[in-house]
């Protein structure tokens, strides 16, 4: 496999989130910038996002994407874990410490994640529907269930399995999701994880880099 001296990914060209770093690219970056990986950034409109030029690189036409030499990849677990697997920094050397971590990073996805988007629907996209209304507490309790679970997990520790790794960046990037809802703040162990997972210089640079790409219009 021949590398390249810095990957790509591709990002909203102008993201619905307005600069708040809640689309999915942001874990991407904050896991290069944690291993201190430089990257390239190509913005995709939502046109170009459907198109067969993109789709060749992601089947389900989304963002983000990864290219690195002759290897695409897209789902953030598997671009984030080829990142955390490559370099030092996001994962334990112990091998039964590296496979918990790992674990923590498909629970974010597969356990945590789901509700959450399934909140963002209920909020945004069912807003207008009749059963809306009905629905939305059963929607935020499914949530609730979940937070309450993590943080009786994480009780008084700053991270997830002992050393900062990627489980607790994808776990901290999934919760992001709902500091607007107030959800969060029921549990304040988890709200002060996300804030500890924020003030890490790492996620600051991909914050700004995604920030500022919003705000100079998508255009790099
Ligand atoms: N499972 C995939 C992964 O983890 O990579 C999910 C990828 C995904 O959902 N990508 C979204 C996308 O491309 C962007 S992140 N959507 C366009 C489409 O499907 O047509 C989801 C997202 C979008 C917007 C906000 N926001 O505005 O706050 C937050 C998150």
């Amino acid at each position: 496999m021949t590398l390249q001296a810095k990957p790509t990914i591709t990002v909203f060209e102008r993201s619905p989130d307005e600069g708040k770093g809640l689309a999915r690219d942001m874990r991407v970056r904050w896991a290069l910038e944690e291993v201190g990986q430089p990257y390239e950034v190509r913005p995709v409109s939502f046109s170009a996002m459907k198109e067969a030029a993109h789709r060749t690189l992601h089947p389900f036409g989304q963002i983000p994407t990864y290219e690195d030499g002759d290897l695409t990849l897209f789902e953030t677990g598997a671009i984030v874990l080829h990142i955390a697997t490559r370099h030092t920094g996001l994962l334990p050397n112990d091998a039964a410490a590296r496979a918990r971590a790992t674990a923590w990073m498909f629970a974010a996805l597969s356990t945590v994640e789901p509700p959450i988007i399934e909140l963002t629907n209920a909020r945004i996209l069912e807003s207008d529907k009749p059963w809306s209304a009905e629905r939305l507490p059963l929607v935020e309790e499914r949530v609730r269930v979940r937070l309450a679970d993590l943080s009786r997990r994480l009780g008084n520790a700053n991270w997830l399995d002992g050393g900062f790794s990627a489980g607790d960046l994808m776990t901290a990037d999934v919760l992001r999701r709902l500091t607007r809802s107030g959800l969060l703040g029921e549990f304040a162990n988890l709200e002060a994880f996300v804030a500890r997972a924020e003030a890490r210089p790492a996620f600051k640079r991909a914050f700004e880099a995604q920030r500022s790409l919003f705000h100079r219009g998508g255009i790099v």
